[in-house]
């Protein structure tokens, strides 16, 4: 079965840019309930540790560098089929191969900063929502 729970991240270009109110206008649109946010700065430590599964790859040290550039608003959601659902509503990783009306079609530059960040698996959004909030924080 499916989980109810995705993890996401409005990245600095974004931020940077003024979309905050429009993306987050957007995901509610979809139909996603926020239950726990914060606006919030990475250590470069900290996205080193969130992007851990990336060391091997050639983008590793500017990801980590973008992610600790400036603040980001981090978001738990709830929705039937969250995961998926918002991978989609996000659009591909490349903003140039996402679908039209995606938010990376709308608001990312370029592959490396694409502006938000949606958890892959029901497993990761679990892991990736405890790395970023405590209990108390989250209110169903
Ligand atoms: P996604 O964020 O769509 O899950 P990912 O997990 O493969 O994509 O990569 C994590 C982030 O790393 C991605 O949002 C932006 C960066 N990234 C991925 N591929 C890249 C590339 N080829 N060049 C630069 N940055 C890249
Ligand atoms: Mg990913």
């Amino acid at each position: 079965m499916s989980g109810n729970r995705t993890f996401t991240m409005i990245k600095p270009d974004a931020v940077a840019a003024g979309h905050i109110g429009a993306i987050l206008a957007q995901i509610c649109e979809a139909g996603f309930k926020i239950v726990a946010m914060k606006y919030t700065k990475l250590s470069a430590e900290k996205a080193g540790e969130f992007y851990a599964v990336h060391k091997a790859r050639p983008f590793y040290g500017e990801l980590v560098e973008f992610m600790s550039s400036g603040p980001i608003v981090a978001a738990i959601l709830e929705k039937d089929n969250a995961v998926e659902d918002f991978r989609k509503l996000i659009g591909a990783t490349n903003p140039a191969e996402a679908a039209p009306g995606t938010i990376r079609a709308k608001f990312a530059k370029n592959i490396g900063e694409n502006a938000i960040h949606g958890s892959d698996s029901d497993e990761n959004a679990i892991i990736e929502s405890n790395f970023h909030f405590a209990g108390v924080e989250v209110f169903a």
